[in-house]
């Protein structure tokens, strides 16, 4: 806010500030605190919405919860010994980032209702534009992107839709104004989000029409509620917890072996799974039906102890001939039965590899981050840096994402080597950096030569790893401990620093 002896021109959103991070989720929380402990605290953070917490605000679906331990799924800076079960519920980790903002003193940094619609590079001031909807600006030398990787709902135009009369909305903008009780639900699509609600919609809907177009691999969850004592003694021995986080991270970490190095070592797992299932349905037509034809860890293993037994009610149906048509109060599967309808609620996923589509970045020669990735490919140096993008940083970026562990690990690695980066830049009194784009080939190829080898590319699945030409721009091909190693330090030589400060904005 301008103080009243400031300018009406030199308010908060005109002046060019150090760095602007977007989006306030574990991403652009992580940032703020790394930036923070490298002594940089001129920084905005613009949040779309009035309130903290990126998808964990967005997501409020019934049964909505980590299917990561909790343990793991937290920043390292700021443990939270108190976490009520081993997998939190989503309420529980929106409230642990609205705590880390007031615990960490963050409130001050962020502006909320400012949603960024692009940014575009200024090579002579040598400062980026952001753009948010509604027509402000905001400038800054660095801009982190923070956005998330999962955050564009999307919903299919099955045919006939539009006809429908009946309620219905997607899973991560769940409509809690539609009572289901009583009502016949469809829903569509059994990906992490579905096999999350379906069993706390069962049996409160008077049917529910699970329409799945590919079965997922569950596995039994692990769940239980942590005790009071031992939520008391992890708070009073933090050494502990650290401890308990680090055999966490490591048996999580296991897992990666089988993902990346020897696909085989899978098997017991698809098995496990298998046993999963028959253990708990006896219709051999519905095991059948639920039982996938692609190898365990192509697409995401997901994790339930209620979705089965949900399955199996009398009053839910899994049909797996597809959406033929809707019409005003009913669907009419891929055989032509029609099934009556009142609501419809879209459990289809986001947009992953075409989440920057939408936005207007523009970096050196006019050219936006579209255009490039359209014609190059999503490359980038670590998922974080693209080549004549100066200045600009992507959190969970291409290439980033975990099918085995927590991405909060990941987020922290690059909210820390970000940091690097811009210290690195004030320290040699520079305008800015750009990386090279030798570099950011070589980097680029090297994950992509490591992905042909691991499951994903080789477990008989399409998923939305991959991008419209079938390139996997989503994983993170390896142990996140290489990730960290490959981030521990940024590296001066990977990039071009360019301009002194001093002639800058
Ligand atoms: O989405 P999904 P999600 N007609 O993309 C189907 C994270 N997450 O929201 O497999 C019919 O996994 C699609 O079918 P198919 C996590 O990373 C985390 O469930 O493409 N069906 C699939 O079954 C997760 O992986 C937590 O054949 C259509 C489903 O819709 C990611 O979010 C919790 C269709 C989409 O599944 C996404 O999960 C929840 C169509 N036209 C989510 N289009 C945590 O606990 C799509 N489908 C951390």
């Amino acid at each position: 806010m301008a103080s009243p002896s400031m300018p009406e021109a030199v308010t908060d959103q005109d002046r060019v500030h150090e760095v602007v991070v977007v989006g306030s989720g574990f991403a652009g929380l992580a940032q703020l605190l790394a930036l923070r402990r490298a002594g940089i605290t001129d920084v905005v953070l613009l949040e779309k919405a009035d309130a903290l917490g990126g998808t964990w605000r967005d997501n409020t679906y019934p049964g909505c919860a980590c299917d990561i331990p909790s343990h793991m799924y937290s920043l390292s800076t700021v443990p939270n010994p108190d976490w009520s079960r081993s997998y939190s519920p989503q309420p529980e980790i929106r409230d642990y980032l609205e705590r880390v903002a007031d615990d960490e003193d963050l409130r001050g940094h962020v502006r909320f209702g400012q949603e960024m619609t692009g940014a575009t590079w200024d090579e002579h001031r040598r400062t980026w534009t952001v753009h948010t909807r509604g027509g402000r600006t905001w400038t800054a030398r660095f801009l982190v992107s923070a956005v998330g990787a999962l955050h564009l709902p999307k919903t299919p135009q099955l045919p006939g839709a539009d006809t429908f009369t009946g309620a219905s909305f997607h899973s991560a903008r769940w409509d809690h104004d539609v009572d289901l009780r009583g009502k016949q639900v469809a829903v569509i699509g059994t990906g992490a989000s579905a096999i999350q609600f379906v069993p706390q919609i069962a049996g409160v809907a008077a049917r529910v029409q699970l329409y799945q177009r590919t079965p997922a691999w569950v596995l039994p969850k692990g769940d239980r509620p942590l005790s009071g004592a031992r939520r008391g003694f992890l708070a009073r021995h933090p050494g502990v917890h650290r401890a308990y986080r680090a055999a966490v991270y490591a048996a999580l970490e296991s897992r990666a072996i089988g993902f990346h190095a020897n696909p085989a070592l899978l098997k017991p797992v698809e098995w496990l799974a298998t046993k999963n299932i028959e253990r708990s349905i006896d219709d051999p037509e519905l095991v059948a039906k639920l039982t996938p034809d692609y190898s365990i860890g192509c697409k995401r293993i997901l994790v339930s102890n209620d979705y089965y037994p949900a399955l199996a009610r009398p009053d839910v149906d899994v049909v797996t001939s597809g959406v033929r048509e809707v019409r005003a109060s009913s669907i009419v599967d891929g055989d032509g039965v029609e099934h009556d309808v009142d609501v419809i609620i879209y459990a289809t996923g986001f947009h992953v590899t075409d989440a920057y589509d939408g936005l207007e970045i523009t970096g050196r020669g006019g050219r936006t981050l579209r255009e490039t990735w359209a014609a190059e490919g999503m490359a980038t140096h670590l998922g974080m840096t693209v080549s004549d993008f100066p200045n600009l940083f992507l959190l969970l970026g291409p290439n980033t994402g975990l099918g085995h562990n927590s991405v909060v690990f990941m987020i922290e690695c690059q909210a820390r080597w970000v940091a690097q980066a811009i210290t690195a830049v004030h320290a040699r009194g520079m305008g800015g950096l750009d990386v090279r784009a030798e570099v950011q080939q070589r980097s680029n190829a090297a994950v992509q030569h490591r992905l042909q080898k691991g499951i994903w590319t080789r477990g008989g699945c399409t998923s939305w790893y991959l991008d419209a030409a079938g390139v996997n721009r989503t994983i993170w091909p390896g142990f996140t401990v290489r990730y960290w190693w490959e981030t521990r330090r940024f590296d001066p030589t990977d990039v071009e620093f360019f301009g002194r400060a001093a002639d800058a904005a």
